[in-house]
């Protein structure tokens, strides 16, 4: 945990978010600023900057949760992506996979998330 976070301090609860998963070493939950509806990130609950932080039990556990989130949305098309350093487009230093489903028609998706 890294007190200055806000992904630890998204873990810890003590800022809200949309959770959409959560194991022992995993967190998913909604982006506050969405590329499309359902835009998720699924992260490790384990501190590290970049992906080579992250030990690999951790990291083993994360694409799995990527695709479950991918089947929840029904998407038949999406992007999966992982920012590391400012030159690579990361703003929060926790490593985060950001799960994107893209609509197939300009209505969009009729996404419906089973918590909500
Ligand atoms: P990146 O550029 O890959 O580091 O993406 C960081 C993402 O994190 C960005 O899409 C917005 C999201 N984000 C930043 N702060 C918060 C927050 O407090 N809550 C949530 N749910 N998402 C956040």
């Amino acid at each position: 945990m890294s007190a200055a976070c806000i992904f630890c301090k998204i873990v810890k609860g003590d800022i809200p978010s949309f959770k959409l998963f959560e194991s022992d070493k995993v967190l998913a939950f909604l982006d506050i600023n969405p590329l499309s509806k359902g835009h998720a990130l699924v992260i490790p609950k384990f501190h590290g900057e970049k992906l080579t932080d992250i030990p690999d039990d951790s990291l083993a556990e994360i694409l799995p949760v990527v695709k479950k989130l991918v089947k929840a949305t029904g998407a038949e098309n999406y992007n999966v992506l992982q920012n590391n350093g400012r030159i690579a487009h990361q703003e929060v230093d926790h490593v985060h996979f950001h799960m994107i489903p893209k609509p197939n028609s300009e209505e969009g998706m009729g996404i419906s998330w089973p918590q909500q």
